[in-house]
């Protein structure tokens, strides 16, 4: 059967003008189709003082209300569908650390639209039939797995459906059938390689391993570039959230943002009042779905804090970019008044040669006053130095931390292998003063 050409469907360079038209027209379905077969958005709309006919233009998004993640807690499980069951042909629940997990709900069409945002995606960073691609994110509830399993197939790639652990295996097969690319974490992938290596394979040279596909998990461009250059692949970061479908989105060749499919996604970026931010601010992300079915959501306030790039990439696609993903509004910490995302500690460890690749970070409480102590790995050499030099190394951590946060900071170097090391998403802040 023959194999969609994702790069020359027109959608993928439409101009701008049409696929706002596109936008609008879908948007005004939207409102109406939520209107009729959802209480939840009916008696939302209501409160809002808003009806189906008020919205004419793409603009007028914003006189309709937000969606957050507790609504779809607070009508756990399917209060907040728009179909009858017997039309959902799959669920995927995501475990949230507090309260009810969210359970979102998938049409077949849904399915269809997740698969093809994927299989565009992918197309993106160059793959396509003749690609081996190792899922190895977890099958099952969680979205990673099935969604990029999909997506692949859709662009006729070969798949190796690995889900998550066993990595000496993981590893083994990568060589054995041939992988050229891998879906993962990018801690995993760190993680991976660390084991590779002690199997004493290189992946850089003793595997055909050339792209990385890595998401699910903030991560900086400082721990991308070492990725490549250790690994000798090219790594594409993907982003997407289980209540918009799951995985959705990644950069281009460009490496410079991911692109979002504005036939299916309207985008905001707000500030916490929900107020739009001006052009090319940082702010909360807000998104529209604009053809799903079985939970459609509108402006649901995603958490995540990016910034919104509208301009004409140089791959040719016109869909918008959102730039890498600083981290959630809610893993902001705020320390002595001074807001630190974890992203950009790793930001600043990553420029640090003497620094591995894992760091922990943990925020306490001594007396009335914050403190931020980073654990931080060192890699083999830089701890048989002298005690002299680690206390300089730390000392010189410290000062670089300092420069970017504003803030002191304590740092404590550990030996490689000493911090806890994740196959799914990492978790690398503890604030004790939660706790
Ligand atoms: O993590 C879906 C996914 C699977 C994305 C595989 C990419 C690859 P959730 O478990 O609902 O869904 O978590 C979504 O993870 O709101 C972000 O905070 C974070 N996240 C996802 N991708 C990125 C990324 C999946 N590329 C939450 N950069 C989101 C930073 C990311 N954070």
């Amino acid at each position: 059967m023959p194999m969609l050409d994702y790069w020359n469907s027109r959608i993928e360079r439409a101009p701008l003008d049409e696929l706002r038209e596109i936008q609008a027209r879908k948007l005004r379905q939207l409102v109406d189709t939520v209107y009729r077969s959802s209480q939840f958005y009916r008696k939302r709309f209501k409160e809002a003082g808003v009806k189906p006919e008020d919205i004419k233009t793409l603009d007028d998004v914003t006189k309709l209300p937000f969606t957050f993640k507790k609504d779809l807690r607070d009508n756990y499980p399917t209060n907040m569908f728009c179909v009858p069951l017997n039309q959902v042909v799959r669920f995927h629940v995501s475990s949230g650390t507090t309260g009810k997990p969210t359970v979102v709900g998938y049409t077949r069409g849904d399915i269809d639209c997740w698969t093809t945002s994927l299989a565009r995606a992918l197309t993106a960073c160059g793959l396509g039939r003749g690609d081996v691609i190792q899922v190895s994110y977890g099958y099952g509830l969680f979205t990673g797995g099935l969604g990029l399993h999909y997506g692949a197939e859709e662009i006729g790639a070969s798949v190796i459906p690995m889900g998550v652990g066993n990595t000496e295996r993981q590893i083994e097969l990568m060589q054995d059938l041939h992988a050229t690319a891998i879906a993962c974490t990018p801690s995993y992938l760190l993680h991976m390689n660390e084991v590779a290596k002690k199997m004493g394979i290189s992946i850089k040279d003793e595997t055909d391993l050339k792209v990385a596909i890595l998401g699910a998990e903030p991560w900086s461009l400082e721990t991308r570039k070492r990725i490549e250059d250790t690994m000798g692949i090219k790594a594409y970061d993907i982003y997407g959230t289980s209540e918009l479908s799951g995985p959705l989105f990644t950069e281009c060749k460009e490496q410079n943002g991911i692109h979002v499919w504005a036939d299916h996604f309207l985008l905001e970026v707000v500030d916490k009042n929900g107020d739009p931010v001006k052009e090319g601010q940082r702010g909360e992300l807000a998104v529209t779905t604009l053809s799903k079915e079985a939970l459609p959501l509108i402006r649901y306030r995603v958490g995540d804090i990016t910034i919104l790039n509208n301009e004409e990439c140089e791959c040719g696609r016109t869909h918008p970019r959102i730039m890498r993903i600083l981290g959630r509004a809610d893993d902001m910490l705020i320390i002595r008044g001074i807001n630190v995302f974890p992203s950009q500690i790793e930001s600043v460890l990553m420029t640090i040669p003497e620094v591995g690749e894992h760091f922990q970070i943990i925020a306490d409480r001594s007396g009335e006053l914050d403190e931020l102590t980073v654990r931080v790995e060192v890699t083999k050499a830089a701890f048989s130095d002298k005690l002299a030099d680690l206390m300089k190394l730390e000392k010189k951590i410290e000062y670089e931390l300092h420069k970017v946060l504003n803030l002191s900071t304590k740092v404590e170097l550990v030996e490689t292998g000493t911090l806890p090391r994740s196959q799914g998403k990492s978790q690398k802040v503890i604030d004790k003063r939660k706790i």
